[in-house]
């Protein structure tokens, strides 16, 4: 199966014809091909982008807009187990999990899509002589470059916002992920979208992905991946005098008070590690235990870690391989690297006896106690570990929190009412939950982060607003 870039409404070869194997991480298998895009196809997309821009995309008014979008939700919600089939092959996650991006996908375009029309201005009172109005307007032609761990939720909640505020958008999928976006992409010319609105070309981050990155024909661009990507990404931004939203992970810390209720804590604090294999950039990978229940905190969840399974996505498994060889081998690293600092695995999942030989296959782990100033503790790991580490107090809780480079997501479990928006609101994230975590997928909440993890916000309104800017029109009436 060979999948083909979409530049202006038609499916294209790469121009000098080159693929890019699909390997499956379910068992290492090869099973499809992807054009290997180039700075040229790059260049033709933005051209098409543009094109549609100043054309028949540019002309539709809002609610035109918002309705083709809506259209496409409903197209993505009759294909969801087809696609996430497709994702589970092609990603690895666990089938429901894939079916649940594609509810949240089509749940992005639906959310965006009724918004296009209720994006206004302002009207500011200045001199008696003039009407000032400010009107909300599309960047241009979008560029967005997205990660292979959550590919149609990602592309949804950028692409879904960019289209319906306006803007004509170039997508370059991660290597490893790009077969449900292109899938919707054709989706979404079935839907009546005009050619040239959404354009995809999928390739290597180096040469389809830097070409997008530093284009001049570029407005805007939105990126969501590692901090170091993410740095090129916005260098090569300011280079042509773009903005650029970044959302580049986390070390989120879920902070468990002695008066917690545990029983609705256990299962939140265990599947927010364990979702996706942990390859979510708001997972909560650092357990904050307060000194009095610490022990009895990790002999809990502890035992629930050894029930968990990692094995093939289509039998309903904890979780399913890691993306790719180098992701198992980082997350083995990590955990070599823990050895070495003497940190001790309390528990441990299993990889299930039928996985196939060939998936990237890891078993989950549970550390404790971890230092603060632990690699483990400092670092996003981005599989499925998960280290606690003991506070003695409030201040210390917050402080160990915030104490590292990133500031995307954070959970704060304790009865106490007081306590509970006091602690949230010194959180330095992006995102806090009280007494749950994740809150559902959160297409309608802002998400975005504080230093390393990143800035711009994306889903949500917040996430419509970032992909306007504005124009301010003075009119002189006497
Ligand atoms: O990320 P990259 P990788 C973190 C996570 C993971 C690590 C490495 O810790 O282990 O990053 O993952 C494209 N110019 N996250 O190597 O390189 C690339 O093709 C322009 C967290 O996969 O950042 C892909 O489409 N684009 C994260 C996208 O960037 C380039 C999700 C992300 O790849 C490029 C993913 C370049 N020079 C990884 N080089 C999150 N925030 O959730 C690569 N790309």
């Amino acid at each position: 199966m060979v999948f083909q870039n979409l530049i202006g409404g038609r499916e294209r070869p790469a121009s000098d014809g080159m693929t890019l194997d699909v390997f499956s991480p379910v068992d290492g298998s090869l099973f499809a091909r992807i054009a290997a895009g180039t700075p040229q196809d790059i260049d033709e997309a933005v051209a098409a982008a543009r094109t549609a821009l100043d054309g028949a995309w540019g002309r539709l008014t809002a609610t035109e807009r918002g309705r083709l979008l809506m259209k496409l939700a409903t197209l993505i919600e009759a294909r969801a187990d087809e696609l996430a089939l497709l994702e589970s092959r092609d990603n690895g996650k666990p089938l429901r999990q894939s079916r649940a991006d594609a509810i949240a996908l089509a749940r992005y375009f639906e959310f965006y899509g009724s918004a296009a029309d209720k994006l206004h201005g302002d009207v500011i009172p200045y001199l008696n002589t003039h009407f000032v109005g400010v009107e909300r307007v599309p960047h241009g032609v979008t560029g967005h470059i997205v990660p292979w761990n959550y590919p149609m939720q990602i592309f949804g909640r950028s692409v879904g916002a960019a289209l319906a505020a306006g803007n004509a958008t170039v997508v370059k999928p991660a290597e490893d992920a790009s077969l449900t976006i292109l899938r919707v992409s054709a989706l979404a010319r079935e839907a009546g979208l005009p050619d040239g609105a959404l354009n995809v070309v999928t390739g290597l981050g180096r040469t389809a992905g830097a070409a997008l990155a530093g284009h001049p024909g570029i407005d805007f661009l939105s990126f969501t991946g590692s901090p170091e990507t993410g740095t090129a990404v916005q260098i090569a931004a300011a280079k042509n005098h773009v903005g650029v939203t970044l959302e580049l992970g986390g070390k989120s810390a879920q902070l468990v008070f002695d008066d917690a209720d545990l029983e609705r804590a256990l299962p939140t604090l265990v599947s927010a590690i364990i979702q996706n294999g942990g390859q979510t950039c708001s997972a909560g990978s650092r357990l904050l235990i307060q000194r009095g229940i610490f022990q009895d905190v990790v002999d809990a969840v502890a035992e629930r870690f050894r029930t968990l399974r990692a094995g093939h996505p289509e039998r309903e498994p904890d979780l399913g391989p890691m993306i790719n060889q180098a992701q198992q081998r980082r997350v083995m690293g990590y955990l070599e690297r823990g050895r070495n600092e003497g940190l001790s695995i309390v528990a441990e999942g299993v990889v299930c006896l039928d996985a196939p030989p060939g998936g990237y296959y890891v078993a989950p782990a549970l550390l404790a106690p971890v230092p603060h100033d632990s690699i483990l503790s400092q670092e996003e790991v981005f599989g499925p570990v998960l280290v606690a580490t003991p506070f003695e107090d409030e201040a210390e809780a917050i402080r160990l929190a915030n104490g590292t480079p990133y500031g995307l997501a954070a959970g704060v479990w304790t009865r106490d009412a007081m306590r509970a928006p006091r602690v949230a609101r010194a959180m330095r994230a992006g995102q806090v939950f009280v007494n749950c975590y994740g809150a559902g997928g959160g297409i309608e909440l802002p998400f975005g982060g504080f230093g390393r993890s990143g800035h711009g916000r994306e889903k949500g309104f917040e996430g419509l607003i970032e992909f306007t800017t504005t124009r301010t029109l003075v009119v002189a009436h006497g």
